[in-house]
């Protein structure tokens, strides 16, 4: 009988067969090429992602939060360039993300400054570049947020593009649901004969637009971010009653998923606008009481603080038709990465998605998925010595069935 392998050859093993696997992103902020400048990508981009942001300012308290609004993008780059990547080692896993997308295109990364970054894209075009990033990153598809209320993006589609089958639609809900009832003018804007409150003509038009969007946008699952005050039973909440009276029914009609990605304090500091949102710890007894009382609604959930992700794992072990997906944002860390993943494995064996992106760069594909990858064949790895600890040895056919499972989840 062969000698079955060390930790460390599985763990090749592993990390091999994860590279070779086009992966299905669960959830990105990227768009359909189509829509045009709504795609970001390239280096002016990247390093302005909001990551960074926030932690410029962490370098530079002088800075004052409207001098750095005002500056060019181009100038804010290299402002964030100088202060993070050359006066200081860019530690943080932002910063080591940047890092990792130019090395993947041959850029040198001990650099002074951003001119060779910047003539290495002025080549680029959009169309090319998305092929390179998807073949880089080994990306199958992505799945997109979309906002018809947004007034960039509402009208394209409205007005109709061919559509790029690698961007999958995805129903944003947040700008019709949060704030209410600002919604209820939005939905008037667009038709929805609407009411400031929650009358059974609110419910009637919220339900003909979910349908009539998941529809244009072949919606795969529709999706919100709430925060970590979201509860239900509420019937004061008018996020509660819309989500239960309006958006679930719709869900099971078409049959399928709500995506709840719960946990954000919006804006604790609107100073730093996208970088200013924080997180709070949620109340896992509203995802379980939804669970319990919309069986036939399949939600796929994931939490910002980390004092919730075990919760979580234990809801969905109670409800299977709750699916934990990706380490969220601020959870988005190796050392969290890894801590969450071997306690998902360990109490849902293979039944979770162990990451989403959240890419609003293109090219943040690429690190975001070299980080992950990594991290997600070491703790598969882990777990699979354990199991031939017992004699129990996995073939290559086993991991490769097991990897697709978890990383090409189709809703
Ligand atoms: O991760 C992010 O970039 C956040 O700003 C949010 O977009 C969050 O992921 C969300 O989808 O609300
Ligand atoms: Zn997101």
């Amino acid at each position: 009988m062969p000698a079955a392998p060390t930790p460390r050859q599985l763990e090749t093993t592993v990390r091999k067969a994860l590279d070779r696997l086009p992966i299905v992103d669960l959830h990105t902020h990227l768009f359909d090429p189509a829509l045009d400048s709504m795609l970001l990508w390239g280096i002016d981009e990247l390093i302005t992602y909001h990551y960074l942001v926030a932690e410029v300012f962490r370098a530079r308290p002088d800075l004052d939060y409207g001098t750095y609004w005002a500056m060019k993008k181009t100038d804010q780059a290299d402002l964030i360039w100088q202060e993070l990547f050359v006066k200081r080692s860019p530690v943080s896993e932002a910063c080591r993300g940047i890092l990792t997308v130019m090395h993947a295109l041959g850029l040198e990364t001990r650099v002074k400054d951003l001119k060779a970054a910047r003539k290495y894209f002025a080549r680029q075009t959009v169309r090319g570049y998305v092929d390179s990033v998807f073949k880089i990153a080994n990306i199958d598809k992505v799945y997109m947020t979309n906002d018809p209320m947004d007034p960039q993006e509402g009208p394209q589609w409205l007005k109709g593009f061919d559509r790029d089958p690698r961007f999958l639609g995805v129903l944003r809900l947040d700008s019709v649901v949060m704030g209410w009832p600002d919604g209820a003018a939005r939905l008037r804007a667009l038709g929805y004969e609407a009411d400031d409150g929650l009358t059974g003509r609110t419910f009637d038009a919220m339900r003909r637009y979910l349908n009539d969007w998941c529809e244009r946008l072949a919606a795969r699952y529709m999706a919100i971010s709430l925060p970590p005050t979201f509860a239900y039973p509420d019937v004061h909440s008018p996020v509660t009653e819309l989500m239960t009276k309006a958006v679930f029914p719709v869900a099971r009609e078409r049959g399928i998923p709500v995506a709840m990605m719960i946990g954000v304090k919006k804006l604790v500091n609107p100073a730093l606008r996208l970088a200013g949102d924080s997180l709070g710890r949620s109340d896992i007894d509203t995802v379980e009481r939804l669970a319990n009382d919309f069986p036939d609604v399949r939600f796929l959930i994931t939490m910002l603080a980390r004092e919730n992700a075990h919760e979580l794992c234990i809801a969905a072990r109670k409800f299977k038709n709750i699916q934990p997906f990706g380490c969220w944002w601020f959870l988005n860390n190796p050392s969290l990465i890894l801590e969450i993943t071997r306690m998902r494995f360990e109490t849902l064996g293979l039944s979770f998605v162990p990451q989403h992106s959240d890419c609003r760069v293109l090219d943040q594909l690429i690190y975001k998925w070299q980080h992950s990858r990594a991290l997600i064949a070491k703790v598969l790895a882990e777990k699979y010595a354990d199991l031939g600890a017992a004699g129990w040895v996995p073939t290559a056919r086993d991991i490769e069935r097991d990897l697709r499972q978890l990383l090409t989840y189709a809703p």
